[in-house]
């Protein structure tokens, strides 16, 4: 059924509230059209909503249709206005209520009191606006209560809007009248995984694109990406990508190589992965307006480009000189750019690099375009200004991108990344925090921002490493390298004029940091990997919030320097003051060069097994023959644990092609310990040598290395 027609087919409740009623801001208060279409999730309507305006959902991927009234004890409530400008909504929520998501922010975990208008902007060192509007839209609250319940708000609209986080909510928004979606669970996780059944699941990325990479804008010429792949190998600090910025091309001409610089680029890539090393290349939007480029020849014979209010090719300065823009809600446009990729990842190129999609326009409004600019749309998306599809430009060039890699590769899982984004854009591709500041507040921010874009819906995050712009030091990049280990998309970047910043570039003392860092990241794979396949099938994030671990206690809701990676384990960087900790046994796993003092304290849960593997120099390196298993016994003698294991590239794994192992540990007596693994899913059958790690308040206890008579015993 067309999502346009929902109301032809709907059960609709009808709820005449006060019409006509002036509000103090003179917005006027309108009737509202309300329902359940899950047991635990509410849709509202405000009164004369006309679909073809906001629908179809560009976050959504369901189609939501009624199947019951609204139950008279709901307890979310958005209460729709107006005025001649805007469209408003209110939502009254309870006292004691903590606010969280609201995507891609800076500022506290805790969001309540806090402003942020939705508008894709590029937002270098995030010095515009107070970095309160940066590269990505998240029009999404979750809501916690004191017991634990939680609510999360989907505004379902991509125009320019405004997010007040105080009592009420409320969300201003510079379009017509726009649908609410609430979502009502009895905890924080399972709203997050209907906001991922809602809004679409990140797919399980390759295995690579979880091991460190190394990034700089620019490595040029070719000879240099040459050396940093050696040095990393010399070093043996483990990477498994080198990233390719602007400077590749020829003239910033996206799809072109730099004839001086990167004379052979399939010869280039053929050398990294002789060296167990990935290449990832920018690909900008804005296409040089220049009549002997291919590219642009074709996207004006295509009439690829979005449009002028007048109706021409609209132009505007980026990198390359005077661009065009393509179309992206244009399916043909789409399905064009698709194909560009098609030769260009034959040379080898293993993952692309979105960037500058917001679109930025250096000489346009904000640094945007025209908000009368006009997007043709086709399909099922109508035309509009582009203060309707702003904030969904990059999201739909990212699925452009990807459709493009999938094809020209069609058994690899592809890997994208995308500065701009919106809600339910880890569909298509991870991101990054943008150009955020060599400095010890970006650095510390960086961690919850990585939480919040994880409760907004995208698992696969992290911010530049090291800080983009400024320069780094020793100090700071051996304390933002410690954290390396954690984030979830961990690479270390920077801009084109500051100083270098591998993690050789301030010496040893950072070298050997940095090292040790990578290496615990490396060795922690198999829980990294099976918290990825979590993330994939639930929408859970792999970076978490300390109160997850106990929702209850208060005193974990404000807690943003301790952070959860899944929920078994709990990491305190070393710079972290008095962090709020959950409650329970959680013990020290004492991983090795412990004593540098730059390494985080990173616990194990009671009760838990998280298994680790051998150290390696790159994923491709990646074997779970031999696997160690850190185990937190509890009081009762046991744990558990999981892993999830598969090729790490291409698409068996869909049809059975994994093992989801469960472990099961208990203390017969003394030093003896029996481990039980039982297969949860998939057809593999591996084979495995396991040996227990006991983590005890001491250290830790290892035992021998079996496969068979599952009995180990270990010397305490
Ligand atoms: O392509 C150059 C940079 C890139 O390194 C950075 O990561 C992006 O966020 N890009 C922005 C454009 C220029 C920034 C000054």
């Amino acid at each position: 059924m067309k999502r346009s027609n929902i109301f032809l087919a709907v059960i609709l409740i009808y709820v005449a509230t006060a019409c006509g009623h002036k509000e103090m801001d003179n917005s006027v208060l309108i009737n509202q059209k309300e329902g359940l279409v899950a047991e635990d999730i509410a849709v509202f309507y405000p009164d004369q909503f006309d679909s073809v305006q906001t629908l179809p959902s560009m976050a959504v991927i369901k189609d939501l249709n009624f199947t019951n009234a609204l139950p008279g004890d709901w307890a979310v409530k958005p209460e729709f206005s107006t005025t001649d400008t805007s469209s408003i909504v209110r939502i009254p929520f309870p006292k004691g209520t903590d606010l969280y998501g609201n995507g891609e922010v800076t500022g506290p975990l805790r969001r309540n009191g806090t402003e942020i208008k939705l508008w894709n902007t590029d937002n270098f060192g995030y010095g515009k606006f107070d970095g309160k509007q940066l590269y990505q839209a998240h029009p999404w609250v979750l809501g916690v209560r004191p017991d634990g319940s939680s609510f999360g708000i989907i505004a379902d609209n991509t125009y320019r809007q405004t997010f007040e986080l105080k009592n009420p909510i409320t969300i201003t928004s510079q379009g017509p009248g726009f649908r609410v979606i609430v979502i009502e669970k009895d905890n924080p996780e399972d709203v997050l995984k209907a906001l991922a059944d809602l809004t679409g699941k990140m797919k399980l990325p390759p295995l690579w694109a979880l091991g460190y990479q190394q990034s700089r804008y620019s490595y040029y010429p070719d000879s240099q990406v040459r050396e940093i792949a050696q040095s990393f190998r010399e070093k043996q600090i483990p990477c498994d990508v080198i990233w390719m910025d602007i400077n590749y091309m020829d003239g910033f001409r996206i799809f072109t190589f730099d004839e001086n610089g990167f004379p052979d680029p399939k010869k280039l890539n053929d050398d990294l992965h002789s060296m167990n090393i990935k290449a990832v290349y920018m690909i900008d939007p804005g296409v040089k307006r220049d009549s002997s480029y291919t590219v642009y020849q074709q996207g004006s014979a295509g009439n690829h480009w979005v449009q002028n209010a007048e109706g021409d090719e609209f132009n505007g300065e980026v990198w390359p000189g005077q661009c065009a823009f393509p179309d992206f809600t244009r399916p043909e446009t789409r399905e064009w750019w698709a194909g560009l990729y098609q030769d260009f990842m034959k040379l080898g190129i293993d993952g692309i690099w979105n960037d500058m999609n917001e679109p930025a326009v250096f000489d346009g409004p904000e640094g945007s375009m025209p908000f009368d600019n006009i997007h043709r749309g086709g399909g099922d998306l109508p035309a509009g200004e582009h203060i309707r599809y702003h904030n969904v430009y990059g999201l739909l060039m990212v699925k452009a991108s990807r459709e493009g890699i999938m094809k020209a590769n069609p058994d690899l899982r592809p890997f994208i990344l995308s500065r701009a984004n919106y809600l339910g854009g880890q569909r298509y591709a991870a991101t990054w925090s943008g150009d955020n500041v060599s400095s010890e507040a970006h650095m510390k921010m960086s961690i919850p921002m990585t939480i919040t874009l994880g409760l907004s819906g995208q698992p696969f995050n992290g911010p530049d490493i090291g800080g983009f712009t400024g320069d780094a030091n020793e100090e700071l990049l051996a304390q933002w390298m410690s954290l390396a280990p954690y984030y979830p998309f961990c690479r270390n970047h920077s801009a084109i004029d500051v100083v270098r910043q591998e993690p050789w570039s301030f010496g040893k003392k950072t070298e050997d940091v940095s090292r040790t860092a990578v290496n615990r990241r490396y060795r922690m794979m198999p829980y990294l990997y099976t918290l990825f396949h979590e993330a994939s099938i639930s929408g859970l994030p792999v970076m978490r919030p300390a109160f997850f671990a106990d929702v209850k206690d208060q005193k974990l809701r404000k807690e943003e320097e301790a952070f959860l990676l899944g929920d078994k384990l709990l990491v305190i960087p070393s710079w972290a003051k008095n962090p709020a900790l959950p409650k329970g046994d959680w013990k020290s796993i004492p991983f090795e060069h412990e004593d540098d003092g730059y390494q985080a304290t990173v616990k194990l849960k009671d009760a838990s097994i998280v298994p680790m593997s051998k150290l390696i120099q790159s994923t491709e390196e990646y074997s779970t023959d031999s696997l160690t298993l850190y185990v937190n016994i509890n009081e009762d003698g046991k744990a558990e644990g999981e892993l999830y294991n598969d090729a790490g590239q291409g698409y068996d794994y869909q049809s059975g092609g994994y093992e989801w192992l469960q472990f099961k540990v208990s203390n017969k007596n003394g030093s003896s310990y029996s481990l039980e693994v039982n297969k949860k899913d998939g057809s593999w059958d591996k084979h495995h040598t396991y040996r227990l790690a006991i983590v005890n308040e001491g250290g830790v206890s290892y035992s021998d290395w079996k496969t068979e008579d599952l009995i180990f015993s270990v010397n305490n």
